[in-house]
C-alpha cells in the first residue's frame, strides 16, 4: 500500500504534509499560482503588511551549497492583494494560509479583523520573528511582549491560527515560551524562522555577500537544520497536544522531512530549497519521503511522529 502523507493542522486538512515556507517565491500572483499547481500540500503567502512594501535594497539574498542568507526587509504586495488573490487559489483545492507580519500590534489587529470577512483563507500564520526590519526587534524574543500580543490577537482570530517563531537556544527559553503558548487557543506553531543576523563572507572580495544592514541577515538551509530539529523536538515535548508543530529549516529531501516528523512535526515547510529548485521540489521530496516510508513499513506519518529515540547514558 502507498504510504499516506496527509496531515491535519487544527481543522485544516492537507493532502501532503510538505508545503512552502513563507518567504521564498510566494509574494506575487504568479508565484502563488505556481505553488497551487505544484504538489505542495498547501500554499502560504509571503508575510504581509497592511500596505505594499518594496523591502530592503538589493542584493538582499545569497545562497551557497550550505544554505542561504537574506535581508529581504518584508517586501510584499500588501494585505488586500493577498485577500483578493485568495479566491482564485481555491481552484487548487488545497489550503491557503496567509502569513501576516504587521509592523505594530495595531497593524496586526487591523489585518486580522479584515481576514474575518474572507472565506477563502484557511488559516493565518502570525510572523513573530522577522529578523530584517531595521529598528524592529523579533517579537518572540521578548516573552512579555509576546504574551501581550497573543492576549490581543487571540480575541480576534476566527479560524486556524498559529505563530512563526524564531529559533531558541536555551532550554529555559523553550520552557518560558511554551508556558506562554500553552495559555492560548493556538492551532500550530511554525519553527523555525531563519537564524537571525548571521554573516556570510565573500573571501575573494573580502566583503559581505548581501548589502542591507552591513551584511547581517537571516540564515537558512543546511546551516540551520540541527537547530530547527531541536526547536521542533523541544516544543513538541512541552506544548499541549492541540498545538501542532510545523517544522521549517534545512529541508531539501525526503529524509529531512522524516527527521522533522520524528522530532514531532505534523507538517513541514521548504524555504531555501524552494528558492534553489523551484516548485518541482515538492514532488521530488514527496516521492523521496514515500519511498523511505515504504522501506520502513510506515503507512502514515502518525506512526512515527515524535517517536525519536534517545540513548540512555550512564
Ligand atoms: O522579509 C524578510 O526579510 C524576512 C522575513 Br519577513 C522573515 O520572517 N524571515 C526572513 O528570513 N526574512
Amino acid at each position: 500500500m502507498k504510504p499516506n502523507i496527509s496531515t491535519t493542522i487544527g481543522t485544516v486538512e492537507l493532502r501532503s504534509c510538505i508545503y512552502n515556507a513563507s518567504g521564498p517565491l510566494c509574494a506575487t500572483k504568479e508565484e502563488l499560482n505556481n505553488i497551487g499547481k505544484s504538489k505542495a500540500g498547501a500554499i502560504i503567502s509571503k508575510s504581509s503588511t497592511e500596505q505594499y512594501r518594496e523591502g530592503n535594497p538589493k542584493p538582499r539574498y545569497f545562497e551557497n551549497e550550505l544554505g542561504s542568507i537574506n535581508s529581504m526587509g518584508l517586501p510584499n504586495m500588501g494585505l488586500d492583494f493577498y485577500l483578493n488573490t485568495s479566491e482564485e487559489l481555491i481552484q487548487y483545492e488545497k489550503p491557503f494560509f496567509l502569513s501576516i507580519a504587521g509592523l505594530s500590534l495595531e497593524e496586526n489587529k487591523k489585518m486580522l479583523s479584515k481576514v474575518v470577512d474572507n472565506e477563502f483563507v484557511s488559516g493565518v500564520e502570525l510572523n513573530l520573528s522577522c529578523p530584517n526590519v531595521l529598528g524592529k526587534p523579533q517579537t518572540a524574543y521578548d516573552f512579555e511582549r509576546t504574551k501581550f500580543v497573543l492576549d490581543d490577537v487571540c480575541k480576534i482570530k476566527d479560524r486556524c491560527f498559529g505563530v512563526k517563531l524564531p529559533p531558541y537556544f536555551d532550554l529555559i527559553h523553550f520552557e518560558q515560551m511554551a508556558e506562554i503558548l500553552n495559555q492560548y487557543p493556538l492551532d500550530f506553531i511554525t519553527c523555525i524562522n531563519s537564524i537571525g543576523n548571521g554573516i556570510i563572507v565573500d573571501i575573494e572580495k573580502e566583503e559581505v555577500v548581501i548589502h542591507p544592514k552591513g551584511g547581517f541577515g537571516g540564515i537558512g538551509g543546511d546551516y540551520i537544520k540541527p537547530t530547527a530539529l531541536a526547536n521542533v523536538r523541544k516544543f513538541r515535548q512541552l506544548l499541549k497536544n492541540e498545538i501542532s508543530v510545523i517544522g521549517c529549516g534545512g529541508i531539501k529531501n525526503g529524509s529531512d522531512v522524516f527527521e522533522h516528523i520524528l522530532c514531532g512535526a505534523s507538517a513541514v515547510q521548504v524555504g531555501t530549497q524552494l528558492m534553489r529548485e523551484g516548485v518541482s521540489c515538492f514532488e521530488r521530496i514527496e516521492n523521496e519521503l514515500i519511498e523511505l516510508m515504504k522501506l520502513k513499513d510506515y503507512l502514515d506519518i502518525n506512526t512515527y511522529k515524535g517517536k525519536l529515540g534517545v540513548v540512555n547514558s550512564m
